[in-house]
């Protein structure tokens, strides 16, 4: 059972999300690399273009977005939070779920990444559809390269050097057969917020996996096979990237901060508040014609 916390005290929620993160029974005993995730994929669908998608609204409980086989099993995460919302009425889904990424990236030993609350939540499915949109097809197929991450995270308005340190996020967490299709993680230590992608992706070896599933890429370290998507290994191959990966891998600090810039600006996209602080129906703007 989670605690009720004053309204308005986002430590206190804080504190929620770092004793759900302790999960035992689940992958590798924490709740934290989901929890990540499940703040990216509710972010991740923005486009600068048509002007909607994004954090907002937590649509991802819903129909269409709830189905999207890219957020297969990132119903943990959102049950893991549950109580904590149950408990907590005052703050909205949306809100949570970006909180609670950036705190398990912050209680994993990962940088403070700038936060703000504001966001509204979609009630249902039809309130869901009349704002968002049309939003599939919008998050990244790790079976593809380079071009395609330019095409994905250029829709939310990110350069290459942010591609790449958004990636890093990789360092946590891991593939599930039944979820995606690939398998295993990328770093041996997989709750802790570290470079450590940058540096085994750049020096180890990846050959690929000999295997039933779909082409990934694996290096055997400390008797754990470590796994890189297509995507991951498309970073090395692409010049601009390698730079960035290099850096990054050689300068924990750095990566450090530009990640705290690049996740932060990716849980506000989409998210225009008021004079209040309470976020916009983003969808009415795009409607009304404004950029
Ligand atoms: Fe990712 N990611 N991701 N990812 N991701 C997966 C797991 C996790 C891609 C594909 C996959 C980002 C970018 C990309 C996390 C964070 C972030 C899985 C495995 C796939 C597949 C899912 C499963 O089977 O459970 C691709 C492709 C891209 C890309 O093209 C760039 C970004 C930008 C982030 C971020 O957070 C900023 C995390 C954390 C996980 C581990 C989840 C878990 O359950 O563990």
């Amino acid at each position: 059972m989670a605690k009720a916390v004053p309204k308005g005290d986002y430590d206190g929620i804080r504190a929620e999300v770092r004793k759900v993160m302790k999960q035992p029974d689940y992958d590798d005993g924490s709740a934290g690399p989901v929890l990540v995730r499940l703040a990216w994929h509710a972010s991740g669908t923005f486009s600068l273009v048509e002007h909607n998608g994004g954090s907002n609204g937590a649509g991802l409980r819903h129909g269409k977005e709830a189905a999207d086989p890219a957020n297969a099993g990132l119903y943990h995460a959102i049950e893991f939070l549950m109580p904590i919302q149950q408990a907590n009425p005052w703050i909205t889904h949306a809100d949570l779920w970006t909180l609670a990424g950036v705190e398990a990236i912050k209680a994993m030993g990962g940088p403070d990444v700038p936060w703000q609350p504001g966001r509204m939540d979609y009630n249902d499915e039809s309130h869901a559809e009349e704002h968002r949109g049309n939003i599939s097809d919008r998050l990244p197929d790790g079976a593809l390269g380079a071009s395609h991450l330019r095409d994905v995270f250029g829709r939310m308005g990110y350069s290459d050097q942010e591609i790449v340190a958004l990636s890093g996020a990789h360092t946590l967490g891991r593939c599930h057969a039944d979820r995606s299709g690939f398998d295993g993680p990328w770093v041996v230590n997989p709750t802790r917020f570290s470079n450590q992608y940058f540096k085994l992706l750049s020096t180890r070896k990846w050959v690929p996996r000999k295997w039933d599933g779909p082409l990934q890429f694996e290096n055997i370290m400390a008797g754990e096979r470590l796994m890189m998507l297509p995507t991951d290994m498309a970073l090395m191959e692409d010049p601009v990237f390698k730079e960035w990966v290099l850096k990054y891998a050689k300068d924990q600090n750095l990566f450090f901060k530009d990640f705290a810039n690049a996740f932060g600006k990716l849980i506000e996209l989409g998210v225009d508040r008021d004079d209040s602080g309470f976020a916009h129906l983003v969808r009415q703007a795009a409607k009304e014609g404004k950029p």
